[in-house]
């Protein structure tokens, strides 16, 4: 175990000492209140986004094609993002009804895409663009009503003080090993920038400790990152998508492209816990832009995933790659619309719910607010249906849309629904007065 990670906060312990003097995390009231925002809002757009996007090919470029990692930095002398425009970002986010925005400012790559005094390798100093990205979208989330997340990535592929390397990044050309405590301050001189720099953030989403998953005892020091990120934004919720149960610290577990409790991609089957739940998942197969990527899940799917994540309590978390010149792909922008249309519509049994959890079901889930209990019929080809709801007394049984009335009988083991028609919508959502 490394032990030796405390002289960071030889640094940074003189601007908190007070606070880390008596700092022992129990989430604060303004964290709590800040988890049940975050479970309300359902639906956050990713932003997987760097100079890897002018390769085109998704970003892992680095290390899938054992580029030398100071050549590939050169990359950043060419980045210069003509189309990039904040308030186009945050308008197609608005219009998917999507509430927040989860943006890379360092992934693997090492590249962070705001000015950084710990790091050269920035947006800013080392671009011929010279604009600080997150701050022009923090502006314009703040501005919107969009609340903002940082990616913010524990392993890094060209530092050689990110060490010992990990299970990733070994054809990168790193052939010195500086000292893991200078890594490890650096990532949490960065973080207090994240943190100070750009107004309120709704959490800080960690990617990477995977990385070192041979080595089971290696030591992040992750405490003591969480109590520094809560210490400055007690309200910012701490997430690691670390792919097994969560950590103390954290406020929020989540799930790659998979729904909680499933893993057909091989990255989840990790316990459920009680904290609120998130799944992230792409569009289309890369997280990065890549061009020759055009395997776009239908809307209807994305909907589907959006309304099943609803139905095990996890928020989605949708990606977009955006093209290196600053624009969201065109396909991207189209079907951010499409679900924002169909959000209009039935964001009321989506938003501010919570799963009315039961046995899986295979025609859909139910959500429930209120008194009212939304029954999402997302596959179904008969007009009968069973609930096995003994403990609600169902008063009232409509269409969402149109509120229409369906028969229905309630016994001891639960609702019995008889559709006036077989289902044909994406969603067909019956509302329940219970
Ligand atoms: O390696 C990353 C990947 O590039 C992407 O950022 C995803 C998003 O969840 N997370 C990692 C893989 O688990």
């Amino acid at each position: 175990m490394k032990k030796t990670l405390l002289p960071i906060f030889f640094t940074i312990s003189t601007l908190f000492s007070p606070l880390y003097a008596q700092y022992s995390y129990q989430p604060t009231e303004e964290n709590l209140k800040a988890r049940q925002e975050f479970q309300d809002n359902k639906f956050g757009i990713f932003i997987h986004w760097g100079i890897y996007s002018m390769m085109g090919d998704g970003e892992w470029i680095l290390h899938n094609k054992n580029l030398n990692h100071k050549e590939y930095e050169t990359l950043a002398s060419a980045f210069y993002p003509s189309k990039f425009n904040a308030a186009e970002w945050v308008s197609y986010v608005k219009a998917a009804g999507a509430k927040y925005i989860c943006i890379t400012s360092r992934h693997h790559d090492g590249f962070s895409l705001f000015h950084s005094k710990y790091s050269p390798y920035n947006a800013v100093d080392a671009t011929p663009f010279g604009r600080d990205i997150l701050k022009e979208l923090a502006d314009e989330c703040h501005k919107q009503g969009i609340k903002l997340h940082f990616y913010y990535s524990h392993l890094d592929w060209g530092r050689d003080d990110y060490t010992p390397l990990g299970r990733t990044g070994r054809g990168t050309g790193r052939t010195t090993q500086g000292e893991w405590k200078t890594y490890y301050e650096f990532m949490n001189n960065q973080l207090i920038e994240l943190l100070t720099n750009y107004g309120s953030i709704g959490a800080i989403w960690f990617d990477g400790v995977w990385d070192q998953d041979a080595s089971p005892n290696f030591d992040w020091g992750l405490e003591e990152q969480y109590k520094l990120i809560h210490s400055l934004q007690p309200s910012c919720l701490v997430a690691n998508n670390h792919h097994v149960v969560p950590f103390p610290g954290e406020d929020i577990q989540i799930f790659e492209r998979d729904l909680p409790g499933e893993n057909k991609a091989g990255l989840s089957g990790q316990e459920v816990s009680r904290l609120p739940l998130e799944t992230c998942e792409t569009m289309n197969r890369t997280w990065g832009y890549r061009m020759h990527d055009t395997a776009y899940k239908s809307t209807k799917t994305l909907i589907h995933y959006l309304v099943k994540a609803a139905g095990k309590n996890a928020n989605l978390l949708l990606n977009v790659g955006p093209r290196p010149n600053g624009e969201f792909p065109d396909k991207a922008v189209e079907q951010l619309k499409e679900m924002g249309e169909w959000l209009n519509e039935y964001g009321e049994t989506i938003y501010g719910t919570r799963a009315e959890l039961g046995p899986p079901r295979d025609w859909g889930v139910c959500t429930h607010k209120s008194n009212k209990l939304y029954v999402h019929i997302l596959q179904l080809n008969d007009k009968g249906l069973f609930i096995p709801l003994t403990e609600k007394k169902v008063k009232k049984v409509v269409y969402f849309i149109g509120k229409q009335h369906v028969k229905y009988r309630q016994d001891e083991n639960g609702i019995w629904i008889t559709l006036n028609q077989l289902p044909t919508e994406i969603d067909c959502v019956l509302e329940l007065d219970i």
